[in-house]
C-alpha cells in the first residue's frame, strides 16, 4: 500500500511592495498616527545605527552589529507585542529593543562595553541581548512554558537569525515549544548571511519557515522589508500564542545591508550588484513611498523626523558617555543573585588590574 500521509503549505506574505503600493485586501487597519509612529522608530533605528558606526570608528564604541536593512523586520514584529509580553532579542535588534521600551542610552552603553547597559529596567519585559548564537531560544521557550504553567496570558517572542536556525539550541527549543504548546513566536530574521556564510550554505531547506512543520506548528515566510506584512504575521502569531494555540515560526526574508559587525568586511564575500538589488527593496524608503502617495506624511515632515531622531540619538550618546565609569567587578555582578566562589576569585583577580582598565596607571 502506498498513500500520502500529509501535505503541508508554507505561506508567503507581502502587503507593501517595492513601489510602495499595498494589497488592500491584506492591509491591516492602521491609524495615521500608528503608521507615523512605525516610521519614526524605523528612522530612529537607522539613525542610531549610523551614529553607532561612526562612534565605533572614532574609538567611542566597541564592536557593533549594524541593523541597516532590517528595520521593518525588527519594528514590525515587536510592535505586535504588548507591555506584558516578553522579548528575547539578538545582538542586532536595536529597533526591537527600542520598541520594547529599552532606553537608547542603555543600549549605547552596552555596546560601549558597559555591562550596566544590559541591566534591563524592571518595567521592560525583555531579556538582556545575547551574543551566543541561538542561546536565547531555549531561554525564550522556558519563559513561555513558565507563563503557561502560571496561566499568564502572554506571548514570548524569540528573535534570531538564519545562522541560529541551524543550531541545536533552536531545534531543541522548537521541539519543546511544539510538544508543550508553548506561547512562543520564533521570529527568524533571515538576513541572508551568518557572517560570511550565505543562506544557500546554511540549510538545504527551501525556506526556514518550513522547519516549523517538523515540530508540529505553523511557519510563514514574510517579506521582511515590508513593515505591514511583518506586523500582520507577527500579530497573528502573538494572538495565537496568547489564545493558547501554541507556537508559530515567522521567517522575515530580509537583507543585512551593512557588514556583519564593525570587525567584518562584507565586500570580501558578496558583490556590489547583490547589495544594490537589495537597496531597491529598502524598508524605510518603501514606507516613505507609501506615506507620500497616501498623504500620510509630507517630505517636510520626514525631514523634521530625521532632525528630531538625530537629536534624540545625540542626547542618548551624551547620556551614555557621561555615565560613571564602571567597576571592573561589574562584569561579574549581574550574572547571579549570589556570586559563586569561582567567580568571586576571578573578580578579585581582575580587580588587581582595575587601575590599568580605567587608564589610571
Ligand atoms: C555559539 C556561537 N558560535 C559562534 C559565534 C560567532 N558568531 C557571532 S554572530 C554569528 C553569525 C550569526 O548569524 P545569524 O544567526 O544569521 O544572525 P545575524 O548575525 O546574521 O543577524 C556567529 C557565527 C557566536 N557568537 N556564538
Amino acid at each position: 500500500m502506498e498513500k500520502i500521509l500529509a501535505r503541508f503549505d508554507v505561506p508567503y506574505l507581502q502587503v507593501l511592495n517595492e513601489k510602495g503600493e499595498t494589497d488592500k485586501k491584506l492591509m491591516p487597519k492602521f491609524s495615521k498616527d500608528a503608521i507615523m509612529k512605525m516610521y519614526e522608530v524605523m528612522v530612529l533605528t537607522r539613525t542610531a545605527d549610523d551614529v553607532m558606526l561612526k562612534l565605533q570608528r572614532e574609538g567611542r564604541m566597541g564592536t557593533y552589529a549594524p541593523a541597516r536593512g532590517q528595520e521593518a523586520s525588527q519594528v514590525g514584529s515587536t510592535l505586535a507585542l504588548r507591555g506584558e509580553d516578553w522579548l528575547f532579542p539578538l545582538y542586532r535588534d536595536i529597533g526591537s529593543m527600542i520598541i520594547k521600551g529599552m532606553p537608547l542610552s542603555l543600549i549605547l552603553r552596552y555596546f560601549r562595553g558597559d555591562e550596566r547597559g544590559m541591566c534591563v529596567p524592571r518595567n521592560v519585559n525583555m531579556f538582556p541581548t545575547i551574543i551566543t548564537v541561538a542561546g536565547q531560544c531555549p531561554h525564550a521557550v522556558g519563559a513561555a512554558m513558565a507563563a503557561k504553567i502560571r496561566s499568564d496570558k502572554i506571548a514570548v517572542m524569540c528573535s534570531f537569525g538564519d545562522g541560529a536556525s541551524s543550531k541545536g539550541d533552536f531545534y531543541e527549543a522548537a521541539n519543546f515549544a511544539g510538544v508543550f504548546h508553548s506561547p512562543v513566536v520564533f521570529l527568524c530574521q533571515n538576513n541572508q548571511y551568518a557572517i560570511s556564510v550565505p543562506r544557500s550554505s546554511q540549510s538545504a531547506a527551501e525556506t526556514i519557515a518550513q522547519k516549523a512543520i517538523a515540530f508540529g506548528f505553523p511557519g510563514v515566510q514574510v517579506d521582511g522589508n515590508d513593515v505591514f506584512a511583518v506586523y500582520k504575521a507577527s500579530l497573528e502569531a502573538v494572538e495565537r500564542a496568547r489564545a493558547g494555540k501554541g507556537p508559530t515560526l515567522v521567517e522575515c526574508f530580509t537583507y543585512r545591508m551593512g557588514d556583519h559587525t564593525t570587525s567584518d568586511d562584507a565586500s570580501r564575500y558578496r558583490s556590489r550588484e547583490e547589495v544594490s538589488e537589495w537597496v531597491k527593496k529598502d524598508p524605510v524608503a518603501r514606507l516613505e513611498k507609501y506615506m507620500v502617495s497616501e498623504n500620510v506624511m509630507t517630505g517636510k515632515e520626514m525631514k523634521e523626523i530625521a532632525a528630531s531622531t538625530l537629536n534624540e540619538v545625540e542626547k542618548a550618546v551624551k547620556e551614555a558617555e557621561s555615565a560613571p565609569k564602571q567597576d571592573a567587578g561589574d562584569i561579574f555582578r549581574f550574572m547571579y543573585a549570589e556570586m559563586p566562589k569561582r567567580l568571586q576569585s576571578q573578580r578579585d583577580y581582575l580587580k588587581r588590574f582595575e587601575g590599568d582598565i580605567n587608564g589610571k596607571r
